[in-house]
């Protein structure tokens, strides 16, 4: 039986957390299908894959655009419950905009402040269900988030952050997780992560959608992805990994 979302919530702060309500089940069957995809980022399999340098030597730092390749994060991720509880917040179905897993491997990058709507192309609106794979703490880096998706974009710097004059003024809060639990966040919502600093991996699916009225632009969106980065390489400036269209992931580039 599918729980109530307290929908209110969501439509005031532009985050809502709801705890336990994945089953040791279906976590078990997810680890072990991102542990397949860790396997397919270094074998040559399907997905898109993306590394980062770290003082321990390069590391996964993110897969993505695997959903049709592996059957139990297809299900996972386009039925059953999170379609169920996406369609509350939205008030229509949902369909898949992207997935990724970050790794956040020990000692891997956080994010500057930023909203995802500055990256989402195609259409103005969607809707991350962020699934913890292990515990996130401000520790092992956690997501902050900020009021205000209300105001939609707010003023960005040439890297796509939130300038800095206005991050500091928001009233950031952390979001500590557990496998297990779902945080369901807006894409105009405020949000940063920092370094992992504990011995352990922090993996975390993100899985964005988008209202189904408003259209079906997964593959596009990987299509334009795939042709940005092999137009521009895999980093900003020889200083910090590209793993998004925007520039906000702290990860180093491989060193070779
Ligand atoms: O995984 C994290 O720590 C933050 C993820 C994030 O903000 C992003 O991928 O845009």
């Amino acid at each position: 039986m599918t729980a109530d979302l307290d929908v209110d919530a969501f439509r005031r702060d532009g985050w809502l957390v709801v705890q336990q309500a994945l089953t040791d089940d279906q976590l078990q069957a997810l680890d072990a299908a991102v542990t397949r995809l860790e396997r397919w980022a270094v074998d040559g399999g399907p997905g898109l894959h993306h590394f980062e340098q770290t003082d321990a030597g390069a590391v996964l730092a993110r897969s993505e655009d695997f959903v049709h390749d592996d059957p139990v994060l297809g299900d996972f991720v386009c039925d059953g419950l999170l379609v169920e509880l996406l369609g509350q917040l939205f008030g229509e179905r949902p369909v898949l905009f992207k997935e990724k897993i970050n790794y956040k491997q020990p000692g891997g990058g956080g994010f500057a402040p930023h909203q995802d709507a500055t990256a989402y192309r195609f259409v103005d609106h969607h809707i991350s269900c962020m699934v913890p794979l292990d515990p996130a703490t401000p520790a092992s880096g956690c997501l902050y988030v900020a009021p205000g998706f209300a105001a939609g974009q707010l003023p960005t710097d040439e890297r796509g952050r939130i300038e800095a004059a206005t991050a500091e003024q928001l009233a950031w809060q952390p979001v500590p997780l557990e496998p297990g639990d779902l945080l369901f966040f807006d894409s105009y919502t405020p949000h940063y992560s920092d370094t992992n600093t504990t011995s352990r991996p922090r993996r975390a699916a993100y899985l964005t959608y988008n209202a189904a009225s408003l259209g079906d632009h997964r593959d596009r969106y990987y299509a334009d992805k795939r042709d940005e980065f092999a137009a521009r390489g895999d980093d900003f400036d020889g200083e910090r990994v590209r793993i998004s269209i925007t520039d906000d992931f702290l990860g180093r580039p491989v060193t070779r």
